[in-house]
């Protein structure tokens, strides 16, 4: 039998409700993915409440299958940055298809992650596919979702707290699991240096697609059209 407990909801009138609404847009659109990091340490504590707002994501059946595994030691931090490294010029050189690299190039990235050493942190994040409880085995459910959802708000908290964070995902990210030592069933998702931004940092001229091209209202007009749409 499930435990049910009264819900806490806070009900607004639609006037704040639109004003919260709008402020929370403003403050994510101000948002930038950054690459450049200064050295600044962070406030103590800080780290905490952000990974405490991103455990908070909903999950598959409520199994939060997430770790954050925080790294500052410089070490620790050149060892994931020259690994990170072998891939990535293996990637920029040989992996990635033509097209890809050509999607790349607004960004101005290559295969040189100095941010892995000069950011005063990294986050590392991992996907729990299954956990040992009571010597069995229990398997997680739709962990990459759940792990997404979680990131995006350790982001949107991030920024919310005044730091900066770079979404990385070195190709292969195996070496993640074998540097940091974790167990198995643990699979690195996502990357995620913060910081303060370098105070010389540029970030490319990139432009969000407007609502109308994000948001479509079917109000009931259009079902079971035929697709004309689908990739190949
Ligand atoms: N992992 C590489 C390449 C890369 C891929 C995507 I998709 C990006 O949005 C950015 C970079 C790198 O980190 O350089």
């Amino acid at each position: 039998m499930p435990d049910l407990i009264p819900l806490e909801f806070q009900r607004l009138d639609p006037a704040t409700q639109l004003e919260r609404a709008r402020s929370f847009y403003e403050l994510c659109d101000r948002r930038r993915t950054v690459r450049d990091f200064s050295s600044e340490p962070l406030p103590e504590g800080l780290l905490e409440w952000l990974i405490h707002a991103a455990g908070t994501a909903p999950s598959g059946a409520h199994k939060q299958p997430w770790r954050f595994v925080v790294v500052t030691d410089p070490a620790l931090k050149r060892e994931i940055r020259q690994a990170a490294e072998e891939e990535e010029k293996e990637f920029y050189a040989h992996r990635a298809p033509p097209e890809w690299l050509e999607d790349l190039e607004p960004l101005g990235t290559d295969w040189r992650k100095p941010f892995l050493e000069g950011a005063p942190a990294l986050i590392v994040v991992f996907q729990v596919e299954f956990e040992r409880v009571d010597g069995r085995i229990r398997k997680h459910y739709y962990v990459r979702e759940s792990v997404g959802l979680a990131v995006g708000l350790l982001i949107a908290a991030a920024h919310h707290a005044g730091l900066a964070t770079l979404t990385h995902t070195p190709s292969p990210m195996g070496f993640l699991a074998r540097i940091l030592g974790r167990p198995d069933g643990e699979r690195p998702f996502l990357l995620l240096p913060i910081g303060y931004p370098a105070p010389e940092a540029r970030v490319p001229r990139l432009v969000r697609k407007p609502l109308d091209q994000v948001l479509v209202w079917n109000r009931g007009e259009k079902r079971g059209a035929p697709r004309v749409d689908q990739a190949p």
